[in-house]
């Protein structure tokens, strides 16, 4: 019996290692813990056995059937939250040429940084409601701030994502505080387009909640960032800023490096480019949250992810990354 019990936990991690889909995991889940499972036969047998060996045997089965579930649980998290390797089917590849987005690659380097930093990723829908976007971060409906970020809304209600700072109040309410995570992903904005503003863009949140937090801690998680990205030292300003949902505010500026500085149309001729604008967490979001702003505190920040790519790469036209241009992008061949 013990043998047997093993074996299904071993199996199933193993078909569980093959799963990328959330649907393939509810195959296996209904496989290795269903109504039809082997785990479920072996229950049944529990009623018939002599008093000994439901004593025997008893815990050791219900403790397996336990094990089995969270086995799947943990997978399905694991695989919402990002920490496993996802992909849709539906789309046909061809392995054989091609390359990885410059906005996938520098998405993977900033994500693997702040993993370095405890940070875990999660993620959240691109169409959400205004809760999530704009009221649940302090930004109630007649809100000046509406305006800077003007949305495409559905006709379902909802709306398309206009930053990724959602996500902010969804992840306090499903995790608590403490909290470490980041939240690369797509966001959209009803935007006049230039060569520094799309209406599609990728963007990267990072939130951290716990005791005591400081405006030295979210800068020392810059720093190690940007390093990390660049492999050197970047030369950045802080300026104050504004957002409903932080407070103190800041914007954090990359010198332009497609001109090094001296101005250019990508830099609007500031010779700065906006990237990462963050602060600390306002107490009406911790709230919203489910935090009591009383015992824990918080920074957030959210990355401008093309912008960081247009930087890294030195590409001076945001419209390139979208265009699909196969000749364009080819020039991004990085392994
Ligand atoms: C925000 O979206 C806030 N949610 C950021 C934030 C998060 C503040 C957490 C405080 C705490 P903003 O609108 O400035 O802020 O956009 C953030 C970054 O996204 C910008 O610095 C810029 O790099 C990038 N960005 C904004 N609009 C565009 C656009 N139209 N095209 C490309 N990148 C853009």
């Amino acid at each position: 019996m013990e043998q047997e019990l093993n074996l299904l936990k071993e199996n199933l991690a193993m078909e569980l290692k093959n799963c990328h889909k959330e649907a393939d995991v509810l195959n296996v889940k209904s496989k290795y813990v269903g109504k039809k499972s082997r785990i479920s036969e072996i229950m049944a047998t529990l009623k018939d056995m002599s008093s000994d060996d439901k004593r025997k045997y008893g815990s050791l089965i219900n403790n397996t059937k336990k094990e089995l579930e969270t086995m799947v649980n943990d997978y399905l998290d694991n695989l919402a939250s990002g920490s496993v390797a996802t992909f849709d089917d539906t789309i046909m590849y061809d392995v054989t040429s091609g390359s990885l987005h410059p906005v996938t690659i520098i998405a993977k380097e900033v994500t693997d940084a702040l993993k370095k930093m405890g940070f875990t990723i999660v993620s959240g829908p691109e169409m959400d409601s205004e809760f999530y976007n704009f009221e649940a971060l302090n930004i109630p409906k007649d809100h000046p701030a509406r305006d800077m970020q003007d949305t495409y809304y559905l006709d379902n209600g909802k709306l398309l994502r206009t930053h990724t700072s959602g996500v902010q109040v969804r992840a306090m309410e499903k995790y608590g505080a403490p909290l470490r995570i980041c939240v690369p992903g797509r966001v959209f904005r009803n935007e006049d387009l230039d060569a520094s503003h799309e209406n599609t863009f990728f963007q990267l949140e990072g939130m951290v909640i716990d005791k005591n937090i400081s405006i030295e801690n979210l800068v020392g998680v810059m720093q190690e960032l940007l390093r990390e990205v660049f492999k050197s030292d970047v030369k950045v300003r802080l300026r104050p800023g504004f957002f409903p949902f932080t407070e103190p505010s800041y914007e954090l500026d990359c010198s332009c490096l497609i001109c090094g500085g001296k101005g250019c149309p990508t830099c609007k001729n500031s010779g700065w480019i906006e990237l990462i604008p963050g602060g600390m967490v306002h107490p009406n979001v911790l709230r919203a949250g489910g935090i009591d702003p009383e015992i824990y505190n918080g920074f957030a920040f959210g990355l401008g992810l093309t912008r960081l790519a247009m930087m890294k790469y030195k590409i001076n036209d945001i419209r390139v990354l979208n265009s699909g241009d196969i000749r364009y992008l080819e020039n991004f061949k990085i392994d």
